[in-house]
């Protein structure tokens, strides 16, 4: 093998073992869910255990059946349940975290219909290494 040949080997080898990193990042999801709430209700919440396969952040969401998704944390002070916005959740490699109830939560904010129970709503989770990554999540009580 001359030189030439040796170093179109490596360059090639070396944009593989980039494009496969890339493919590999991804975010997995357990426990997706919607609350369910009375149908006059245009606000409802969303939660979902995530895993990342490398660190990553959480920076934003998006869903069709609302007018905007806001990453939110409850907090309990003088026994006063309150929730703020977050700029983002950073998430380290392959640490669950856990979006729940009376913890951080996605606020779907303007809901454009009812939802039903058992029926999927797709979130898209925006992700600062991932991409957007489109998440499943079921209807129902809590
Ligand atoms: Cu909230």
């Amino acid at each position: 093998m001359n030189i030439t040949a040796m170093g179109t080997r490596l360059v090639a080898l070396f944009l593989f073992s980039l494009m496969s990193q890339w493919a590999l990042a991804h975010v997995s999801a357990e426990n997706a869910w919607v609350r369910l709430l009375p149908p006059n209700m245009m606000t409802t919440a969303a939660y979902v255990t995530l895993t990342p396969s490398h660190d990553d952040r959480l920076v934003g969401a998006r869903s069709d059946i609302a007018t905007r998704v806001e990453i939110h944390e409850s907090t309990m002070a003088d026994g006063v349940m309150s929730m703020r916005p977050l700029e983002g959740v950073d998430m380290k490699d392959s640490v669950a975290v856990q979006l729940k109830p009376q913890g951080v939560h996605l606020m779907l904010i303007g809901l454009k219909r009812p939802l039903k129970e058992g029926e999927m709503i797709g979130i898209e989770l925006e992700l600062e290494q991932t991409g957007v990554q489109k998440i499943p999540f079921t209807v129902r009580k809590p």
